[in-house]
């Protein structure tokens, strides 16, 4: 609590005042707490954020087998972290460049990022680009730029609900709480085929009022690793369009899925064919293993029409009202390292062979651990393991099964049972498999 300042100099009472009232004027002016109306007993304790809070405990258990399987991030073979081999060379570009600075960022961000990151994303001969429909934010990585969506709509587009995936990225939820905007959910998840639910999809989108906002996962879904196919893609886009609803695309897993940039982007691309009006909430933590660096993008695309160009100005005018009362200008570095890679040919295919490579592992330990599953012949069917997609499988282990294998294994995975397919390697998977199989059997 911030002390009062007492004023010296100038009286802040007269003298015509009685004494009894200077003298509570005095004590206002010496205690701390006399002229606040704050009551600290309105704030709760709030629950750690319960992702972060595996990290931590993850860090703290000291046994030497531990297994952790929490966040998305990418570890290698070690289960160390990774440093792309092309960031190592972007950042050495950088470290040698004469003009390097620790300058402001324009209020949009850096625009040779911005440019270069609606054409990874849109495709480089988009129509969109060259119709200039489409304006870009630099924003503090994927979670600012869905923030900067959702309080975007919030004011322009007020009175829609939002309807996510059930289930969704957590933070999804308190995102657009924050900014007043109503939830709905459509099912997802089948936990019968653990695949999608595709019917469910359709017919709870097609019931959702005109003009609501669909939250989309371009692909990778997070968690459940289950994308749609292109054929189902077709279909939700058509329900959508005769619904006029709002698509609202979080890409945060662009290559990942694949290991392919383009065939990741293909959702978002076939909707703007369809002539969406939509936004993009662009994530490079994954693909560039940039995590920490906070560098993506908000991009606004509208419909085709004669005055697009100058519906997109006004649009931009707004977000970076919006973005200079909230971050000001996002930051630099991690911009710099992304927009080297993405703007240099060979920096570029270098990006694509450490997407292949990461993706790739990923791919080796789903099949291994299928098959180790397989073999131990464990309760249950375990195929999903291998259909799904992207960074996280959801294997459908109950909350019960995920903190018993925490308990007795040392293996850390959120309780949904999710599992970021990252945290496997070959020198843990077999000791992974055993615990999934016991618990199984067991719990
Ligand atoms: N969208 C999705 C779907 C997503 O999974 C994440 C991160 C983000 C956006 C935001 O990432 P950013 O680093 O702000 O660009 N997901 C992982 C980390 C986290 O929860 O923050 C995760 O689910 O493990």
């Amino acid at each position: 609590m911030a002390q009062h300042a007492y004023q010296t100099g100038s009286s802040p009472f007269t003298s015509s005042d009685s004494p009894k009232l200077r003298l509570s004027q005095l004590s206002d002016q010496l205690s701390p707490m006399a002229s606040t109306h704050f009551d600290a007993d309105v704030v709760p304790q709030a629950p750690e954020d319960p992702l972060f809070g595996l990290m931590a405990a993850y860090r703290n258990d000291t046994f030497d087998k531990k297994v952790d399987l929490g966040i998305g991030a990418y570890r290698d073979n070690n289960a160390k972290p990774w440093v792309l081999p092309v960031v190592k060379k972007a950042e050495e570009v950088l470290r040698n460049d004469p003009d390097f600075n620790h300058e402001y960022l324009p209020i949009a961000g850096l625009a040779n990022f911005t440019s270069a990151s609606q054409k990874l994303v849109l495709g480089a001969d988009s129509p969109a680009i060259k119709e200039k429909r489409v304006t870009t934010v630099q924003t503090i990585s994927g979670t600012g730029a869905v923030h900067l969506g959702a309080l975007f709509l919030s004011k322009f587009y007020p009175g829609r609900s939002v309807y996510f995936s059930d289930p969704t990225w957590v933070n999804h939820h308190q995102i657009f709480t924050n900014v007043h905007i109503k939830i709905a959910t459509y099912p997802y998840f089948s936990a019968k085929t653990k695949g999608l639910d595709f019917e469910g999809m359709l017919d709870t989108i097609g019931k959702a009022a005109e003009g609501s906002i669909v939250l989309l996962h371009s692909c990778a879904h997070n968690p459940t690793g289950v994308d749609p196919t292109q054929e189902q893609w077709k279909e939700i886009s058509k329900v959508m369009k005769e619904k006029k609803l709002f698509p609202f695309f979080d890409s945060a897993y662009q290559g990942f899925a694949s290991g392919d940039l383009n065939k990741d982007a293909w959702a978002i691309r076939y909707f703007i064919e369809q002539g969406f009006e939509l936004c993009i909430a662009q994530s490079y933590s994954k693909n560039l293993g940039l995590y920490g660096e906070r560098a993506g993008c908000f991009h606004f695309v509208t419909g085709a029409s004669s005055d697009a160009e100058s519906t997109i100005s006004r649009i931009a005018s707004q977000l970076a009202i919006l973005q200079r009362s909230e971050i000001s200008n996002p930051p630099a570095y991690g911009a710099r390292v992304a927009s080297a890679v993405l703007n240099d040919e060979a920096l570029f295919a270098q990006w694509e062979e450490d997407l292949r490579t990461m993706s790739g592992r990923i791919i080796e330990m789903r099949d291994v651990l299928r098959s180790k599953l397989d073999e131990m012949g464990t309760p249950g069917t375990w195929n999903h393991i291998t259909d799904q997609i992207g960074m996280f499988s959801y294997t459908g282990l109950t909350e019960k099964q995920v903190l018993k294998i925490r308990e007795a294994a040392h293996v850390y995975m959120t309780k949904n049972g999710r599992i970021s397919m990252a945290g496997l390697n070959t020198n843990n998977i077999d000791y992974f498999a055993k615990a999934v199989d016991k618990v199984v059997r067991e719990t």
